[in-house]
């Protein structure tokens, strides 16, 4: 008999990336893949409305996961981009050995650990009412001050190249900076403030940030 419902152990023909536009963590993984240069079918989410086949492939429910022709399932963000980037015949972002450089791990866990913290914080402080939104910004500008004296001594934050650093971390300091973007642009952060602008304009940046048709299905 026939039936509508699809098989969800059919592997797609090409990468599927499960993708939530504005979520930084979907950010850096959208742009390693197309930095990488590896051809991805986006499929939008709405985290309300999570698609079925999404959670048959990646139960713990959060974007992005990316569903490989051979079955594998990457369902971490870090995991994705070096996946990506490993893609490269030689990447520049990555350790000889598919890594990520350890002072760019450094960062990154600072990142997705106390700094996104305090951004959360601070951006949904009413959920916190513990402390006001300014005392989770300023916890949160340890970070943003530590990024601002490396931006100080090279372009990027672990030299003068663009590193994967740059691409985890940048959705997270946007995120930040669009809470107030008025108080951003007038903090001492001035390098800070170059370098997200450089990135946040990069074509790189404009291309992943395209809209792409919600879908409940697949
Ligand atoms: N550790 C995960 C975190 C991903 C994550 O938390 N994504 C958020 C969106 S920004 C999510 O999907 N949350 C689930 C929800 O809101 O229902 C990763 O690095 O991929």
């Amino acid at each position: 008999m026939l039936s509508n419902r699809k098989d969800h152990s059919v592997s797609p023909e090409k990468p599927l990336l499960y993708s939530f536009r504005r979520c930084p963590y979907a950010i850096r993984a959208r742009l390693a893949i197309r930095m990488s240069g590896v051809e991805v079918q986006i499929h939008e989410v709405s985290l309300r409305n999570k698609p079925q086949a999404m959670l048959d492939r990646s139960p713990k429910g959060t974007v992005p996961v990316l569903v490989l022709p051979d079955g594998r399932v990457i369902d971490q963000s870090l995991d994705i981009m070096c996946w990506a980037l490993a893609q490269q015949p030689v990447s520049p972002c990555l350790t000889p050995g598919g890594n990520i450089p350890a002072d760019a791990q450094v960062l990154i866990q600072q990142n997705d650990s106390t700094f996104k913290q305090d951004l959360d914080r601070y951006k949904y402080a009413e959920r916190f009412p513990e402390h006001s939104a300014t005392t989770y910004r300023e916890r949160a500008e340890v970070f943003l001050d530590a990024l601002d004296c490396r931006l100080q001594q090279h372009s990027y934050l672990t030299g003068a190249k663009l590193s994967i650093a740059d691409l985890a971390i940048a959705p997270f300091v946007r995120q930040c900076a669009l809470v107030d973007a008025e108080w951003f642009y007038a903090t001492r952060y001035k390098h800070l403030i170059t370098w997200l602008d450089a990135i946040l304009q990069s074509a790189l940046f404009v291309a992943v940030m395209e809209k792409v048709a919600t879908s409940s299905a697949t």
